[in-house]
Formats: structure tokens, sequence, C-alpha cells
């Protein structure tokens, strides 16, 4: 249960394993390969899928020709690895023409440039099979707050993302849109910094049935959030569409760990809200399980792969961890004694009025509150059967 296989869904950024690992303040520390070398070695590690930026496989201001054969020859090194391309994404972050952003740039011009970089991606992303279209605003922001007018922003954020989705559907391609919310790095604030910011965002666009979330574990944490909670969230709202995996210890820049290698009681919630879904059943995930995660500077190749396949390794631990932990008899009736059950009951009974409710005396004028205020919850020695599931 510790091999990944196909079934798992298992799929990585090419620009993860293909981090050259240049940073803020030193050199890369390991070539590039080609592109298309790097898929024989993901799909060996146990991976299912691929995704990728435009820029990642053919660089930046590409005549067609090249471009053309560029994707051509990466599409045929994916079939050869047998590697699903699962999820295509756009570059608008590192070309200095974005510097001020791709969709909410304040110059036109620029907009109108990021605009046709994404619909011409669009097509690519359709025409190699991909069912995702993640869409990161890492340059959608500012550092200084007089510099960006939100209003206008959000209006053009809005115009940009209804215009891709508009051009989805009038294709017919099966293609939905993913946002992915980060609240800082590389600007200084970014828009749509969470989940509840982003879903906030899709309630006001006119095609949001065709967008939802790409969220990521450390970009949540970077703003001392619970990343369980964020795709739950996600999730209840029908927009759960793809996931980012990865570690992150606390509130710092992004350190886009192994999954696991960060806050790992946390992974092993995710992992059990993933496969076991909610206690009380609803919504569930069935997407891939993509990780976006940077193999540490201190890597060689070897490090690459190792940290590839830890991914995996971890996920799969967790996941073994939470059935056990669910499956568990002392864990059920733990759930059961704390009320996590309960919670799926209507507060007002079927067919009850507010009325009703009024008039029921035993709801509140005869109510014993310090009573049930002294009742025991009974949630540390849950949280403490977790413990002894994940390290016991
Ligand atoms: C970039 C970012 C990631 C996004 C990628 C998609 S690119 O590496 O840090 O979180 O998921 O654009
Ligand atoms: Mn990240
Ligand atoms: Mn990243
Ligand atoms: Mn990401």
């Amino acid at each position: 249960a510790r091999t990944p296989t196909p079934d798992d869904k298992f799929s990585f950024g090419l620009w993860t394993v293909g981090w050259a690992a240049q940073d803020q303040f030193g050199q890369a520390t390991r070539p590039a390969l080609d592109p298309t070398e790097y898929l024989p070695h993901l799909a060996e590690a146990g991976a299912w899928g691929v995704t990728f930026h435009d820029d990642d496989v053919v660089p930046f201001g590409a005549d067609d020709a090249t471009r053309e054969k560029g994707f051509a020859d990466f599409k045929k090194a994916a079939d050869a690895a047998g590697l699903t391309i699962e999820m295509v994404t756009t570059n608008l972050f590192s070309h200095p023409v974005f510097k001020d952003g791709g969709f909410t740039a304040n110059d036109r011009s620029v907009r109108r440039f990021g605009l046709r970089k994404v619909i011409r991606n669009v097509d690519l992303a359709a025409s190699l099979g991909a069912t995702t279209f993640v869409m990161w605003g890492g340059r959608e922001g500012s550092e200084y707050d007089g510099a960006k007018d939100v209003n206008a922003a959000l209006d053009r954020y809005r115009e940009g993302v209804d215009t891709v989705a508009a051009y989805i559907k009038s294709q017919g391609y099966d293609l939905k849109i993913a946002l992915e919310p980060k609240p800082n790095e590389p600007r200084g604030d970014i828009l749509l910094p969470t989940v509840g910011h982003a879903l906030g965002f899709i309630a006001e666009l006119e095609h949001g049935d065709i967008v939802g979330l790409n969220p990521e574990t450390g970009h949540e944490q970077m703003a001392g959030l619970n990343y369980t909670h964020g795709i739950a969230q996600a999730l209840w709202a029908g927009k759960l569409f793809h996931i980012d995996l990865n570690g992150q210890r606390s509130i710092k820049y992004d350190q886009d760990l192994v999954f696991g290698h960060g806050d790992l009681l946390s992974a092993f919630f995710t992992v059990d809200l993933i496969e076991n879904g909610f206690p009380g059943g609803g919504p569930t995930y069935d997407g891939p399980r993509h990780f976006d995660y940077k193999p540490s500077r201190t890597e060689g190749f070897e490090g690459v792969w190792d940290s590839a396949r830890a991914n995996m390794e971890t996920y799969l631990l967790l996941a073994e961890k939470a059935r056990a932990y669910r499956a568990d008899p002392e864990v059920q009736a733990a759930l059961e004694a704390s009320g996590v059950f309960e919670l799926s009951q209507p507060t007002l009974a079927e067919g009850e009025s507010l009325a009703d409710l009024l008039a029921d005396r035993s709801a509140f004028e005869d109510f014993d509150a310090d009573a049930s205020g002294e009742r025991n919850a009974g949630f540390v020695r849950l949280n403490q059967l977790a413990i002894r599931h994940l390290i016991g």
C-alpha cells in the first residue's frame, strides 16, 4: 500500500522536480534538463500525471514552429512514459512584462497581452486533454496600497476570468478553471489571498459555474490558516476542483516542502478528509492528488527523486493511518460521544417552524444552559486517538 499505483492519481508539476534551485540569494544548484527528461523518472517513481506552465515546456517568446514542436515532443514523451497531462497553467509571473500583474496590471496593454497568452494556453490545454486549467495570480497584487485601485483590479480580474471561462464554453472544451489563492510572495500582497477570498470572488462571476479552486497546503498555512478547513469549505461550496499538496512550517516564506514535512498532524487530517470524506458524509474529492513542492536546494538529482517519492509515500502512509483511524471502534465511539455525528442533524426538526421553536419551552425557558456548559466534550481524548494512530 506504500507503493504508488496509477489508481492513486498522484501528479506533479513539471516545475517541481524541474526546479534548478535558484533562489533569491543564490545560483541554481542543479542543471535544468530538457523538459521531456523528467517524465520517465516521474513515471518510474510512481506518478500517474504531470502538469506544467506553458513556459516550463517552451521558452517565453518562442516562435510558432518551436512552440509546436516543443509541445508535440512533450506530449509524445508523456505518452511514452504513460503519464496523463491532467492540468495546464499559464506563466503570467516570470517575464518582466508581468511585474505588475497579468489580468490586473495597471497597464492595459499588459492585460491584453496576458489575456492573449492565457487564451492561447487554453487551446493548448484542451488539445492535450487536460481537464483543469489553474490560474495562480502570483503577480496580481501590490506592494503599496496607494498603487493599486483594488475595486478596479477586482473588476479587471473578473473580466479576465469571465472572458476565459466564456471562451472555454464557446469552444465546448471539457475544461474547468481552478483559481489558486496565495497571501503574498512574490507580491507584497496578492489579490484573492485565501480560499475564502477566492470563493467570494467566484460568487461574483458570470461564468462561475466552471470556476473553482486549487488550494495549496502551504499557501493557507502562510496566512496562519487551517488548510483542511480551507479545502473543506471549498468542498462544501462544490468548488474543490484541484489541490496542491506540500509542506509548510508556520507563517514565513513559501517553503514548498514535501507533503507532511511541515505540519504532520494537519497533513493527517487533510488526507483523512480527502480519502475518507467528512464524518457525516457530504461532498467528496475525486481529483488528482497533485504535489506542488520544491526539492530543497541542498539536493542533487538523487534528492530530487527521493523527495518526489517522499510526497507519495507520506501520502500513502497517512492514508493507511487515516483508514485505520476511521475503522477503529474506539474512534467511532469517541466521535459519537463528542457529538461529531450529531452535528449532521438539522437544528430545527423536519417541518418545524421558527414559531414551533419559539413555543418549545425545553429549548429555552427550561433549558439548563449551566449544565450544558459543564458537559465534557471529549475532543482532547478524540485527538489523542488520532495521535495514537499516527505515531503509536
Ligand atoms: C508557482 C507557484 C505555485 C503555483 C504554480 C502554478 S507556479 O510555482 O508557487 O504555487 O501552483 O502557477
Ligand atoms: Mn507554494
Ligand atoms: Mn510554489
Ligand atoms: Mn501551487
